[in-house]
């Protein structure tokens, strides 16, 4: 397989309703979107997740555009590539970080290679699962009532996880009054996106006889070692989300035992290949995995229900249908959820199964870079 051409593009989409998490509120999505297109003219787009502030990590949509156009792209561009798990030791070698942007070009060369071979995305990975269960992360809300009030909406929609948003002042008191309105047997998480140092550990311990699924990411990306102290005074597992950046950081996990659930972003991680690295290794080491989003358009999200497709994804992930994010997604068809709350894998279409809608596509564009070998 050979890369011949990459554009990129960036587009706007609004969303639906602000998201508010510890560190900001995102209204409108800008997002990078690559279309990959190999020396026979098959086409596949990929997404690059990071925002459009160094909130979540330090990455951002204009340090990827750069990091793609200038280090990453030409890693792989006019490459003969035996195979799409070729191309992320190529986007690691003596290039450090960055992981976002070498995940939308890793993440494209594999959907190329499926469309290429006419298979699905998710059995070129080993994918088991043909249906996946919907999962909603809902932001900070203005109080408890209104965040019982869009929980008990959201578990009528069919939702088999309920994730809500934290940080300190919108926590303890928020859940307590969501478990004693909706009972014990939600199946409940919180998400705190690294808003906790240990001075908060009471806050933290509160939370611990709610009987929540877990607690996502309470202190900083680089704070394994409090994780690890936290962890020892918790019944609830924590999940780390921002701290896994790559295989060798759940080795640290798994060592510190600085949690006991991990979140795979593909886009986080660096793309397909160290999302399915760490799969592999949890599943070894009996640690549940699932799947989060950064509200990615339909054509991230096609990703994320493939990797979520692997054995070792045993929970429900941050995966929601179309609507829930877009009034109009950029996918044709869009991801729609089933009467049971399951959203249907397109196994019989190649890649992620769906296509992109390109003329909404060009409409929404503000800028776009057309790169090629050489
Ligand atoms: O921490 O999981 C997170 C969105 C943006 C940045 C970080 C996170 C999130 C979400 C949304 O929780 C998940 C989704 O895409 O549905
Ligand atoms: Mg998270």
């Amino acid at each position: 397989m050979n890369v011949e051409r990459i554009i990129m593009r960036e587009i706007a989409l609004k969303l639906k309703e602000p998201f508010r998490i510890s560190s900001g509120t995102t209204f409108e999505r800008r997002i990078l979107l690559l279309e990959l297109t190999d020396g026979e003219g098959t086409v596949a787009w990929s997404e690059c997740v990071a925002g459009e502030y160094p909130n979540y990590s330090s990455e951002t949509i204009d340090t990827a555009w750069l990091m793609i156009r200038e280090h990453a792209a030409p890693r792989v561009l006019g490459r003969d590539l035996e195979h799409p798990s070729d191309a992320w030791p190529l986007l690691e070698r003596d290039f450090r970080g960055h992981n976002m942007a070498k995940a939308a070009v890793e993440m494209g060369v594999w959907e190329l290679h499926a469309r290429r071979k006419g298979i699905a995305l998710s059995r070129l990975i080993g994918g088991k699962r043909s249906s996946i269960e919907t999962g909603i992360s809902i932001g900070i809300q203005s109080s408890p009532g209104a965040l019982i009030e869009e929980v008990a909406a959201r578990l009528a929609e069919g939702y088999h996880k309920i994730k809500v948003k934290v940080m300190p002042g919108s926590d303890v008191e928020y859940l307590t009054a969501l478990r004693d309105t909706l009972g014990p047997d939600i199946p409940l998480m919180v998400d705190a996106n690294s808003a906790y140092t240990p001075a908060d550990t009471n806050r933290l311990t509160a939370l611990d006889g709610l009987g929540l699924m877990m607690i996502e990411q309470p202190f900083g990306t680089d704070d394994l070692l409090q994780h690890a102290h936290l962890q020892k005074l918790l019944t609830t597992p924590i999940c780390l989300d921002e701290s896994i950046t790559g295989p060798d950081r759940v080795r640290d996990m798994l060592e510190l035992g600085s949690g006991r659930i991990v979140n795979i972003k593909p886009g986080r991680v660096g793309g397909m290949g160290p999302s399915i690295a760490i799969h592999d290794l949890c599943l070894e080491a009996g640690i549940p995995v699932w799947c989060g989003g950064m509200l990615e358009s339909g054509v991230g999200r096609g990703y994320n229900l493939a990797l979520a497709s692997l054995p070792g994804f045993t929970l429900p992930g941050d995966l929601s249908p179309s609507a829930r994010y877009w009034e109009r997604d950029i996918i044709i068809p869009e991801w729609s959820m089933e009467s049971d709350g399951t959203i249907t894998l397109p196994l019989d279409e190649p890649g992620t199964g769906v296509e992109v809608d390109a003329d909404l596509v060009e409409s929404l564009t503000s800028r776009s870079e057309v790169l090629t070998a050489g």
